[in-house]
C-alpha cells in the first residue's frame, strides 16, 4: 500500500482537487458546496493494480499544529506528498513556506524517501497572462529550490477550471512512483515518428496518464480540444460498453484529425489508448491504413503494460 499526502494551509483547494480527481465529470456542484475538511479525511484507489491511501490533511492551524507535534504519527510512511499553495492568495506565502519547511524537515530528519509535487493552485485561465502572480510564483519557485538538494521536487500550476492541469498533475507525481512507467512514453515517441501523429496516449480507467507522446508545438488550445473528445469518448464508451470508437474531428484553424480510442483489457483492468493523427485530406486511404497500424504497435504496448502491473 502506498501513501499519498495532500497537504497545504486550510483554503488552498486540496479536497476540491481531491474531488474533482475523483469525478473527473460534473465535479464543479460537489466543489461549490466543500466544507472546510476536518482533521484527516482518507480514501483508497488503485492504480496499475496497486492500492494507494490518500489522504486530505485539514489545514487549520490547529491541526497543524497536532501534524507537527507527532509528525510520526502522522506523516511517517507518506511516498508522496502534494502541497497545495493558493497562488492566488499571496498574504499567506510565507505561512505555507513555513508549513512546508516544518513538514520537510521531519523528512529530513528521519530520512525517509519522499516525492514532493508542490502545486500552485488557483491559477485560473484569466490569470495565465498576469504579470503580478506570474512574478509572485517565480519568486517563490525560486526559494523553494533550496529544499532540492534533499528532495525530489516538482512544481505545477493547476486550477480546477482546468481538468487537465489537475489530471496531469495527478499523474506526473504517480507516476513518479513507478520507475518503468517511462518506457510508455518513450514507445509512444518512438511510433510517433512514423506516422503525421498528433498525439499517442495511454490513461486508465480513472483517466491517470500511463504515457503520451503529443505533437512538438501542440497549442493549449488544441491540447484542450483533444483532451475534452478523450472525456466525452470515455464517457461514450462506457455508457454503450464498446471497445473501440473511430472518430474525426478539426481544430479552430480547420486543420483535420482522425483518431482511434480502444479499450485495452487485462484482467480486470481497463487502460484506454488514444491514438490521434493528422487527416490527410489528399488521400483518406492512407490516413485508414495508418490507424490500422496501430494494431501493430500493440503486441509491444500490451507487453509493456505487464511488465508495469503489480
Ligand atoms: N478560483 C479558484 N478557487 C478554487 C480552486 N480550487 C478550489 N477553489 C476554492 O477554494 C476554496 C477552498 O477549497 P477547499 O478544497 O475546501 O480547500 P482545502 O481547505 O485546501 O481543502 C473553495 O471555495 C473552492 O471552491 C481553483 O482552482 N480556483
Ligand atoms: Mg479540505
Amino acid at each position: 500500500m502506498k501513501k499519498i499526502a495532500f497537504l497545504g494551509l486550510d483554503n488552498a483547494g486540496k479536497t476540491s482537487i481531491i474531488t474533482a480527481i475523483s469525478q473527473r465529470f460534473g465535479f464543479e456542484e460537489t466543489v461549490a458546496k466543500l466544507m472546510p475538511t476536518r482533521r484527516i479525511a482518507r480514501d483508497t484507489f488503485k492504480f496499475l493494480g496497486l492500492e494507494f491511501s490518500r489522504l486530505d490533511f485539514g489545514g487549520q492551524r490547529i491541526y497543524r499544529n497536532d501534524y507537527l507535534k507527532h509528525p510520526e504519527k502522522f506523516l511517517s510512511g507518506i511516498d508522496l506528498i502534494f502541497y497545495v499553495i493558493d497562488a492566488q492568495d499571496f498574504d499567506r506565502y510565507i505561512e505555507s513556506i513555513d508549513y512546508l519547511e516544518e513538514v520537510l524537515l521531519f523528512f529530513k530528519e528521519t530520512q525517509e524517501d519522499v516525492m514532493v509535487s508542490i502545486l500552485f493552485h488557483k491559477f485560473d485561465p484569466q490569470l495565465v497572462d498576469n504579470v503580478e502572480i506570474n512574478k509572485r510564483i517565480l519568486t517563490l519557485k525560486q526559494a523553494l529550490t533550496r529544499y532540492s538538494n534533499h528532495f525530489d521536487i516538482f512544481f505545477f500550476e493547476t486550477t480546477i477550471f482546468d481538468i487537465k492541469s489537475i489530471m496531469d498533475t495527478f499523474s506526473s507525481g504517480l507516476s513518479m512512483l513507478f520507475e518503468k512507467i517511462e518506457m510508455v512514453s518513450n514507445l509512444f515517441s518512438e511510433i510517433s515518428k512514423n506516422y503525421n501523429t498528433i498525439l499517442i496516449s495511454l490513461f486508465d480507467s480513472k483517466g491517470i496518464t500511463l504515457g503520451e507522446s503529443y505533437r512538438p508545438h501542440l497549442q493549449l488550445t488544441q491540447k484542450l480540444k483533444i483532451y475534452e473528445i478523450y472525456l466525452n469518448l470515455q464517457k461514450r464508451i462506457i455508457a454503450e460498453n464498446r471497445t473501440l470508437f473511430e472518430f474525426s474531428d478539426k481544430f479552430e484553424d480547420g486543420e483535420r484529425f482522425s483518431g482511434i480510442i480502444e479499450v485495452l483489457k487485462f484482467g480486470k483492468l481497463d487502460f484506454y489508448l488514444l491514438f490521434i493523427i493528422e487527416e490527410d485530406e489528399t488521400d483518406l486511404e492512407k490516413t485508414v491504413s495508418l490507424l490500422d497500424k496501430i494494431e501493430a504497435a500493440k503486441p509491444q504496448m500490451e507487453n509493456l503494460i505487464l511488465q508495469l502491473i503489480q
